[in-house]
């Protein structure tokens, strides 16, 4: 029997350039279980991801494009060969369970560790000062440190960068990429005064700490289609110590300018990562979604009875669960019986292997293996 107050998410949708089944989205969830020595993906990430293919879109983990990209252990890549066949090993196995699926394009900038760094160099950022916080390196947490101020020339190689890692998602069978420009990585920390005070075309004036979000978003959009593109934004997050003077006017103007390139779908973090749904000291997010034509993905812990609401109101077409998709690989299933959610273990959250990954059994893993 389903649940007809959650009716709502099972209706179809069109994102882009693809057709959704329900407007359930997974949300990218940092995991690290990446293969150590090469960062690719693998088959138990392949196992863990179609376990959760019947989301109407499932986005998968932040992953760097490129090796100063990184900023925690075992995260994945998609700038190398081995990478993309790894990434290859998950989306087969995705599409053969009848899934969709993006890659969210991570470049971390500051928040991240030389131990992390190739060369053990620096990590880089729009300017040199230094996050509050802690880095996950191999061998624990470590203090973050002053960054390296990029050079215009590196702010152009990393751009292109975006829409090479793009590509290179495609070449690994991914039907969309999604540019991680939230939580205060490399992108958020151009968009901000508290971590841009550059006084180039990249800093100082708003249209100006703009400029690097878009330019990667073009060049991803340039690689593989707007329509096979998305943007995830934080406005009012402060995680990883991040902030803004006046964030109501940054951004609209950067959803704006997000508009114009005609990109799929702007997927919102509403409130404080991993803490408060609705902040106080927020501003209207509804502005920002008027301000933009393609679809709006609501994330920030929602229930199913709240996404269902908020999607029959017409406030978002989709809604993204985060941690509800670690626990409960049948979520689908579960929000259309309306079955009890399970409970993650924090303790396997990152790194490691199956256990606490690919072993949360599903409602009906009982009824499977007697018919087997
Ligand atoms: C939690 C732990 C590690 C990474 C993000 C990619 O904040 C992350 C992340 C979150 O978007």
């Amino acid at each position: 029997m389903s649940d007809p107050t959650v009716a709502p998410l099972f209706e179809p949708f069109r994102l882009g350039a693809l057709d959704l089944p329900n407007r359930i989205v997974m949300a990218p969830l940092t995991r690290s279980r990446a293969d150590h020595a090469t960062l690719a993906p693998r088959q138990l990430n392949a196992d863990y991801y179609a376990q959760r293919a019947s989301a109407g879109l499932i986005i998968a983990e932040a992953t760097q494009i490129m090796p100063e990209g990184q900023g925690y252990a075992w995260t994945p890549g998609v700038y190398s060969d081995e990478q993309i066949e790894g990434w290859k090993i998950v989306t087969g196995a995705v599409h053969a369970k009848g899934g969709r699926m993006a890659l969210q394009l991570w470049h971390v900038g500051r928040i991240s560790h030389p131990d992390l760094q190739p060369g053990g160099g620096l990590p880089v950022a729009p300017s040199a000062i230094k996050p509050e916080g802690q880095a996950f390196t191999e061998t624990g947490f470590k203090p973050m440190v002053t960054p390296r101020a990029l050079e215009l020339d590196e702010i152009k190689a990393i751009v292109a960068q975006y829409g090479k890692a793009a590509a290179n998602a495609r070449a690994a069978g991914f039907d969309m990429v999604e540019i991680h420009a939230a939580n205060g990585y490399l992108i958020d920390q151009f968009l901000r005064d508290k971590t841009n005070t550059r006084t180039d075309a990249y800093g100082g004036s708003i249209d100006n700490r703009v400029r690097f979000l878009i330019e990667a978003t073009k060049a991803a959009a340039d690689a593989v289609g707007a329509d096979r593109v998305g943007v995830r934004l934080s406005p009012l997050s402060p995680f990883n110590d991040i902030a803004d003077s006046n964030p109501g006017p940054l951004f609209q103007r950067a959803v704006e300018r997000l508009s114009e390139l005609n990109v799929a779908y702007l997927h919102v973090i509403e409130g404080e990562t991993q803490g408060a749904r609705e902040p106080e000291n927020g501003f209207d997010l509804a502005t920002l979604r008027k301000l933009f034509k393609g679809a709006y993905i609501g994330n920030n812990g929602y229930d199913p009875a709240l996404a269902a609401q908020r999607v029959a109101g017409g406030d978002v077409d989709l809604v993204a669960f985060g941690r509800a998709y670690i626990a409960n690989p049948d979520l689908v299933d579960r929000i259309r019986l309306g079955a009890p959610l399970a409970e993650l273990d924090k303790a396997t959250l990152y790194g490691g292997g199956a256990e606490g990954y690919v072993d949360y059994p599903a409602l009906n893993a009982g009824a499977e293996a007697k018919v087997a």
